[in-house]
């Protein structure tokens, strides 16, 4: 076939290149049919695909189809040999002047080297595919684009003794035996889709099986597929995935379309979960879970990623992205979906709380620095990099501030007419808005900036109170801080919930309303405010942005103790905790009383449920403090950080006491129980950090008698801190106890890693030369490395030996998975908030990862976008 090319010495594409959203271009091919036929074997697989394709509009360009690490065996057109040649990677084939033409080729791939985790792989005996955002064409040549949608038909062999459970998108239509123990499966998909939704499963795999019947009565068959031993912990995840058909159907009015709905649980994923067409494959992590091996935390994350990857049979498959600029379109929408169903399900304070908790540890820090982007980037290097909070999180804030703008019925009228408008079609995030704005009537032209303008908007706040005349006026004003290669920004609409309380009577003296701050300054006026008001603003955290209010003496004790709104009561009794930390870590004399006062009144109150107080008392954590400061000494951060605990854990040690015995049964998933035990885990702490021996006891007590994972985690965390015979006995229990239960034994990795103690660093270097540490599996990596880089004394200590520490990972892990690596690049990439000598040292380090010879385009773009 070689003599057919017509180039064979094409010089390869240059590496590492920027790829612009203002280039987009329509394909210049269509490919409405793709037929796979896949011999399947983790040493050699051979693929054999035949793609309908069809000219798009008038052009005499080649057709060209991406490939990755694969390279054609056999290239034929119509049956015949073709003339092709490959530019780099890509298979360029001379169509001539035909309108359209069958495509047939065959590679050869090896799953089992496929470290990388894209593509097709092999995970623990069983092989998979992940093909977003561009693995389809490590198996395949294809035009591997979001906007190339086609009906696919799979046929896969595989031994049958080995993998006998064979699962594709959309229907089984055939199956047989093959010669020499094989067997083989078609499948059809009759939903056009793009190539990042593609999958298939071949594996030794036991279903857990359930059915749900849709709200127009179709019978729709669910499996969750598991190895064997793994299916009593698939139960939670069940009750998830029809929970969450259930409400999409009540809430958004989208039925499932398909009549089976595949999950499959593989432990080596680069993310959570992926959403193909009627075959979603999880990372085991969100799916396995039991009262002995989860905690609550996995099994709400449990079921907000299956309600995520469910959510997005319509917010993402039915109506994909035009192009990979459009991530937040699918992305964006389906969390703010996933939060709205997980709030739905449980307590809706509490789930709100954690998502602007996620938001402010991970995203405001990402906006801020180096990597700053926006909702809807104008280029990238990589796109693997940007699976970030800010398309995921800020874009599911910016849907969310649409809802709050023009209310939940406009909002839904919204929707469906974006879902019946797009249906089968690739779109934009203009489109989208477009649909909301002509259903609801609400005018978004500058709303639009939030997909185009990168920053945290800073907004100030002041409330003056003439008395005389009963008339209070909030003085607002706006400034969105500039980010790479955006100096200059527009102002924002900026939707702030917004309600007056009287500062004695604590009655409501205006009530609450959404005021749009669109301006780059403006004061609004409220009559009759016959009361010293109290400023309620930025309620629910109706917009994504730091509010600086001026306040008066006593009035966050006040609105602490006073609001009504159970976010902004958090909201207040942070922001004393914040006072006081920030005074610590400047070195100032710090009045402890306040903040003491207002926690101790909230873990007395009568008026708050117990998930609510477990969530309220949570100290901010060395990170989220640090991103309050100018700049950043982590030793003065932390030291100020424990003092504040122990003066808690000092002044309100009976209460804490008290929470701390109270138990709620392990298998008790309702949010009273969950808040039960989350009170207690944060009483624990609070209790360790002044009486570290005393914390121990009860730490040790509480490991002892738990009757679950939740309680069991808490109290070994708490112990992972401390001194002490009690740490070691309880750490080896609990590997002995979990020993080959994967998902625990990350957990018992990341607690040590997570560990506030001067020999962490040591211990980390142990646990890397641990049997039972892999850097190929990506969940292990992140319990290890991502851990301890998440833990900013420990990473900032030792003169730069975490530093040190953190880049051999990169730089090690880079040469087996380039996207997990990455991942772990962004704790250095801060380095310019931190006082010398940190930030000269963790710069060092990047430009050591920087130096090293065949690096990744993946971590290629981070380093060298921290480093600009
Ligand atoms: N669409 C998935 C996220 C995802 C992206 C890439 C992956 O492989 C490298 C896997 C999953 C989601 O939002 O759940
Ligand atoms: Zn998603």
């Amino acid at each position: 076939m070689a003599d057919a090319r017509i180039n064979p010495e094409a010089p390869p594409s240059p590496e590492h290149v920027t790829i612009w959203r203002k280039d987009y271009r329509p394909p210049d091919w269509l490919v409405p049919e793709v037929s796979l036929d896949i011999a399947l074997d983790p040493a050699s697989t051979r693929v054999r695909s035949s793609l309908k394709v069809e000219r798009n509009g008038a052009h005499d360009r080649p057709l060209r189809l991406a490939g990755d690490e694969i390279r054609p065996l056999t290239v034929t057109v119509d049956g015949a040999e073709a003339r092709w040649t490959l530019d780099g990677d890509t298979l360029v084939i001379d169509l001539g002047g035909a309108e359209h033409a069958v495509v047939e080729t065959e590679v050869e791939i090896v799953p089992q080297d496929n470290s990388k985790l894209m593509g097709l792989y092999a995970s623990g005996g069983i092989l998979c595919t992940q093909c977003e955002s561009e693995g389809f064409r490590r198996i395949t040549f294809h035009p591997d684009r979001p906007d190339v949608l086609s009906v696919y038909r799979v046929r896969m062999s595989a031994n049958k003794a080995r993998f006998p459970i064979l699962l594709a998108n959309g229907n089984e239509i055939a199956k047989g035996e093959g010669d020499d123990g094989t067997h083989w499966a078609e499948w059809h998909d009759p939903f056009p889709k793009p190539s990042y939704l593609f999958a298939l499963v071949a594996g030794d795999l036991a279903a857990n099986r359930d059915s749900f019947t849709t709200m127009s009565g179709r019978k729709v068959d669910l499996a969750i597929w598991v190895r064997e031993r793994d299916l009593p912990r698939t139960g939670h995840a069940m009750e998830s995935l029809k929970a969450a058909m259930k409400w999409d159907e009540k809430v958004y009015g989208r039925e499932y379309d398909l009549d089976l709905f595949n999950i499959v649980a593989v432990d080596d994923f680069n993310f959570g979960a992926m959403e193909n067409k009627g075959l979603n494959i999880f990372n085991s992590r969100y799916v396995l879970a039991d009262q002995d091996s989860a905690t609550d935390a996995d099994f709400d994350a449990i079921a907000g990623v299956v309600a995520h990857e469910y959510f997005h049979n319509w917010s993402g498959d039915r109506v994909t992205c035009r192009d990979w600029f459009q991530l937040s379109l699918k992305e964006g929408f389906t969390v703010f979906r996933d939060q709205s169903f997980s709030a739905d399900m449980g307590s809706a304070a509490v789930k709100r709380i954690e998502d602007v908790r996620l938001l402010r540890a991970v995203q405001f820090p990402e906006d801020s620095g180096p990597l700053a982007h926006p909702v809807r980037p104008e280029s990238f290097i990589e796109i693997a990099n940007f699976y970030t909070a800010t398309i995921y999180n800020k874009g599911a804030e910016v849907i969310r501030m649409m809802h709050t703008l023009m209310g939940a019925e406009a909002f839904r009228r919204g929707t469906d007419l974006y879902f019946e408008r797009f249906d089968g079609q690739a779109v934009t995030c203009d489109d989208f808005v477009d649909a909301m704005e002509e259903a609801s009537g609400v005018d978004l032209s500058q709303f639009r900036l939030w997909y185009s303008q990168a920053g945290t908007p800073h907004v100030t706040a002041r409330l003056e109170h003439d008395t005389g005349a009963a008339r209070a006026t909030l003085h607002l004003a706006q400034a969105v801080p500039a980010t790479p290669g955006q100096a200059d920004k527009q102002p924002m609409v900026l939707p702030l919930r917004t309600a007056l309380i009287g500062t004695d009577s604590g009655r409501e003296l205006a009530a609450e309303r959404v005021i749009t701050l669109n301006e780059p300054s403006m004061s609004v006026v409220f009559e009759n405010v016959d009361e010293a008001p109290l400023l309620s603003i930025n309620r629910g955290f109706s917009t994504p942005a730091v509010i600086d209010v001026a306040r008066k003496s006593g009035e966050l004790e006040r609105l602490a103790q006073t609001d009504a709104d159970p976010f902004a009561r958090f909201e207040a009794l942070q922001d004393l905790m914040y006072r006081a930390l920030l005074a610590g870590a400047r070195g100032e004399t710090v009045d402890y009383d306040p903040v003491v006062a207002a926690m101790g009144a909230t873990l007395r109150s009568n008026a708050l449920d117990t998930a609510f107080k477990g969530e309220a008392l949570i100290i901010p954590g060395e990170s989220v403090i640090g991103d309050r400061l100018p700049l950043v000494d982590p030793q003065a951060v932390h030291e100020s950080r424990d003092a504040l605990r122990g003066a808690v854990g000092a002044s309100l040690a009976d209460d804490l006491t008290a929470v701390q015995a109270i138990t709620a049964s392990g298998g008790d998933l309702s949010p009273e129980a969950k808040g039960t035990r989350r009170l207690r885990a944060v009483a624990l702490g609070l209790i360790a950090a002044a009486d570290p021996s005393r914390g121990a006891a009860l730490a040790k007590a509480q490991y002892d008698s738990a009757d679950n994972m939740t309680d069991r985690q808490a109290a070994l965390a708490t112990l992972a801190n401390l001194k002490g015979p009690e740490r070691a006995e309880a750490l080896d229990d609990f590997y002995r106890r979990h020993r080959g239960d994967t998902l625990v034994i990350d957990k018992w990795f990341s607690l040590q890693a997570m560990a506030g103690r001067p020999d962490t660093l040591d211990q980390v270097e142990t646990l890397r030369r641990h049997p039972d540490f892999t850097m190929k599996n990506p969940n292990r990596l992140r319990a290890l490395a991502g851990a301890f880089a998440a833990n900013p004394w420990v990473f900032h200590s030792g003169e730069g030996r975490g530093y040190r520490m953190l880049a051999d990972f990169v730089i090690a892990a880079d040469a087996i998975n380039p996207q997990v690596a990455a991942r772990l690049v962004p704790p250095l990439g801060r380095w310019r908030r931190f006082v010398e000598p940190y930030a000269g040292r963790m710069r060092a380090e990047l430009e050591r990862i920087a130096g090293t010879p065949g690096l990744s385009k993946d971590v290629f773009e981070q380093v060298s976008k921290s480093l600009a």
